[in-house]
């Protein structure tokens, strides 16, 4: 079973929009904003509904530039997480009951306070390429398996 998943970071070179995951899954991280595709809408629609909820912004052009596929051990579910970028927003960047938003230099990403996999792809992402993956998670999100490639369209 594969469930659709949409993750968004605001690029504004060389500052990037992460926020801290108050509640949830991924509780404690630093992260995209993002969340579940609903029933019924396009992923690039809840990717900005996602934004607009935790982060009270909202993008004008949404550049999907990943899909990555996220396995657990001991879980049949496939969490299929795609990922767009954006330089331009509108509204106020507010904190919200899910997310805490802060800019990062590029040069101070706070990896270890991220997903695992965050390391691997992020340079791809911050330097324009477009990939694709997959990566199967242990215990303790210790990554057992991991396969990325960069991709001329996605
Ligand atoms: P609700 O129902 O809103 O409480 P919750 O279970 O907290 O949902 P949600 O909707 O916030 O989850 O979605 C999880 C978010 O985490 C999505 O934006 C996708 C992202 N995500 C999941 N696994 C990830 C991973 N390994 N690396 C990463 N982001 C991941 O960078």
């Amino acid at each position: 079973m594969k469930k659709l998943f949409t993750l968004c970071i605001i690029y504004q070179n060389p500052m990037v929009l992460l926020g801290m995951k108050k509640r949830g899954f991924g509780l404690g991280r630093w992260n995209g904003f993002g969340g579940k595709v609903q029933n019924g809408e396009t992923i690039e629609n809840a990717a900005n509904r996602e934004l607009k909820e935790e982060a009270g912004i909202e993008a004008k052009f949404l550049e999907k530039v990943g899909i990555i596929d996220f396995e657990f051990e001991n879980n049949p579910e496939i969490l299929q997480v795609h990922i767009f970028k954006t330089e331009d927003f509108f509204g106020e960047l507010k904190e919200s009951e899910e997310m805490k938003p802060q800019w990062w230099h590029i040069d101070k990403i706070p990896f270890k306070e991220m997903w695992p996999d965050d390391i691997y792809w992020m340079p791809l992402f911050l330097n324009g390429k477009k990939f694709k993956g997959r990566f199967f998670f242990g215990e303790s999100d210790v990554i057992l398996e991991q396969e990325l490639l960069e991709v001329n369209e996605i």
